[in-house]
């Protein structure tokens, strides 16, 4: 009998888009059940060890952690994201394991809180993008669009979500980060155009993306406001 998958997710979670990311690739149903985090349910936290979204129920079975979830749907449901070689399997699930590190160099320019923090943040963003940019002319070994080429892999789930979260915060804070990054920018570019990264994030996503940033108190969030009061 076909399983059954229930994702447990947050409206902005970059780590839950990753899991629905894998999903509408291998075009898996799935029931999503969005939570707010800032008042998680009881029943949330029965079944989430740190307390943490994406959860996976596959039947009667709990899955956490993104990287997790996507390797689990790698195994069990074709057609297979990671490359069928061990030895660029093995490069692609390093490349994965970067995206935390990758995750957080980009936030301190996303989520800086000051124009100043913008700035200092720029040095580890460029670092991070330039790791990538390196992977993607050195290791890479194919010309795109995607990691491994033209299919899309469980490398560019990875990645999707948080270079999405950055070019939404490049539009307003305009660093030109990117410009020195001219392979991660294609990259970048054709991720955003995939119907599977279209299609993976919640319907009011950019609404409580926005709420988010504001929440935290961000620069970008300031510009933002600065510039829809100037529009005006
Ligand atoms: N390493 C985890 C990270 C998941 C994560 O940080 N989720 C955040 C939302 S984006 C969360 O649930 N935060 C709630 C909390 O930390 O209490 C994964 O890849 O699944």
């Amino acid at each position: 009998m076909a399983k059954s998958y229930h994702l447990i997710g947050s409206y902005t979670c970059p780590w839950v888009q990753r899991a629905v990311i894998a999903m509408r690739a291998k075009e898996v149903p799935f029931e999503v059940t969005y939570v707010d985090l800032r008042d998680k349910p009881d029943w949330l936290l029965e079944i989430s060890p740190h307390g943490k979204v994406p959860v996976l129920k596959v039947d009667d079975e709990v899955l956490f952690e993104s990287n997790a979830i996507a390797e689990y749907l790698d195994e069990t449901v074709p057609p297979r994201l990671h490359p069928e070689d061990p030895i660029k399997r093995a490069r692609n699930r390093a490349w994965t394991d970067f995206v935390p590190g990758f995750s957080s160099a980009l936030g301190k320019v996303i989520y800086a809180k000051s124009k100043e923090e913008a700035e200092e943040g720029r040095a580890a963003a460029s670092r991070a993008l330039s790791l990538l940019e390196e992977a993607l002319a050195k290791e890479r070994g194919n010309d795109g669009p995607y990691f491994n080429g033209d299919t899309l892999s469980l490398v560019d789930a990875g990645y999707a979500p948080f270079l999405q979260r950055f070019g939404i915060a490049e539009a307003v804070l305009r660093t030109g980060l990117l410009d020195g990054f001219p392979l991660v920018r294609a990259w970048s570019d054709a991720l955003m155009q995939n119907g599977y990264v279209i299609n993976s994030t919640a319907p009011n996503f950019a609404q409580e993306y926005e709420s988010n940033l504001q929440r935290r108190e961000t620069y970008l969030w300031s510009l933002i406001e600065a510039n829809r009061a100037a529009a005006q």
